[in-house]
């Protein structure tokens, strides 16, 4: 660096003392300014300059550099003048050690972050053992970029890293969405099968109605929401007949046709289902006078002549019901309010018998 201190001594030869001010006219003072001039001139450019290097530590230098510099310029001594020369060349000398420290520190944290990148490319990479090559590969990359000190080197590297990275991680994504979706298909499945065996655990297998179990489910609900419903029990009159005389398969198929006229003259709110046997069951959710008023329709329907194929042809049989309906009290069992319901069902029973016995 230029040294303004060896300058001035330059300029005046015959005035070697320190401490005596410089001449304040002729041509060494007008030389000597100039020479400041420039020199101050020179101080800012090398702020700007040191600014644009390090940013971080730039502010520091062209404050003090452009502060020496207005020392300078009014420096009336060959001290002043050699003391700001001095302070210049502090400043400097600092100025390259911070930014030194601070372009070093920056480097260990790019080098941290590398080696931070490669631990999760590593663990990643563990969690999909598939994919665990591909990072692993990365993974070594990583690390001895970790290594390199050529920045251009350093970037060419970490952009193909993070291609490679992309692309296994594009890839893990959709096989990931691949094996959701396989998952959901397999959950969907069997969803379906459940319900499927649901369906046939409820369902009498001989007349597709509800079965026993469904329907005292049913019940159970309503108990448990203390509703207003009744329980209407059907028995076919005389089926032990149809079964003598035309056989157990006619009785089966009476059963199933009894089955299909009593669902259709039910309403859809109502349960309807097989208690066993020839016997079965309606839940209405109403009081016991709209109960009563809806099961002597029902009865109407499905009490008549039916047209059974059997083994000899096609025969014509009647199928008569006898049917006892008790609307549930609260805090009674389901068993109490369906004895009750049977006890009913027999009573008509027998009241009919008697009815046909003595031709009333
Ligand atoms: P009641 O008028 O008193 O009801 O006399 P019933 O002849 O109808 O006799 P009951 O109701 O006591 O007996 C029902 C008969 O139904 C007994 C059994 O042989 C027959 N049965 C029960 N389940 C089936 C079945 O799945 N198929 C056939 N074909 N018959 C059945
Ligand atoms: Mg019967």
């Amino acid at each position: 660096m230029i040294s303004i201190r060896k300058y001035i001594d330059g300029v005046q030869p015959g005035n070697p003392t320190r401490d005596t001010k410089p001449p304040r006219s002729g041509p060494g003072v007008n030389l000597a300014g100039a020479a400041i001039g420039g020199y101050c001139a020179a101080l800012h450019a090398m702020g700007r300059c040191g600014s644009d290097a390090c940013p971080a530590e730039g502010s520091e230098l062209s404050e003090g550099l452009g502060k020496l510099g207005e020392d300078l310029a009014h420096a009336q001594s060959a001290e002043s003048v050699a003391a700001a020369d001095e302070g210049i060349r502090f400043q400097l000398r600092e100025w390259g050690q911070r930014a030194a420290r601070h372009y070093q520190a920056k480097a260990r944290e790019v080098k941290d972050i590398l080696l931070m990148m490669a631990g999760t490319a590593e663990s990643v990479g563990e969690r999909d053992q598939r994919c665990a090559q591909q990072f692993n590969a990365v993974t070594v990359q990583l690390k001895g970029i970790a290594n390199l000190e050529d920045l251009t080197e350093i970037r060419a590297s970490i952009e193909k890293s993070a291609a490679e990275l992309k692309t296994s991680i594009d890839r893990m994504t959709a096989e990931g969405k691949a094996a959701l979706e396989q998952l959901r298909r397999e959950v969907s499945t069997c969803q379906a099968k459940v319900e499927e065996a649901e369906q046939v655990a409820s369902r009498d297998a001989l007349t597709r109605l509800g079965n026993r179990m469904w329907v005292e489910g049913q019940i159970e609900k309503r108990i448990a929401a203390t509703a207003t419903f009744c329980a209407a029990i059907l028995d076919i009159d005389d089926f032990k007949r149809v079964n003598d005389e035309q056989g157990h398969l006619v009785g089966d198929e009476v059963l199933r046709q009894f089955a299909t006229e009593l669902r259709s003259a039910c309403r859809a709110t109502d349960v309807i289902g097989r208690w066993g046997g020839d016997e079965f069951i309606v839940v209405l959710d109403s009081g016991v006078a709209e109960a009563e008023e809806q099961v002597a329709r029902v009865s109407k329907w499905v009490c008549g002549n039916y047209t059974v194929a059997g083994s000899g042809g096609k025969t014509r049989l009647h199928v008569g019901a006898s049917i006892g309906v008790a609307e549930y009290t609260p805090g009674e069992t389901m068993k109490e309010l369906l004895d009750r319901a049977d006890r009913e069902m027999y009573r008509s029973k027998s009241d009919s018998r008697t009815a046909r016995r003595t031709g009333a």
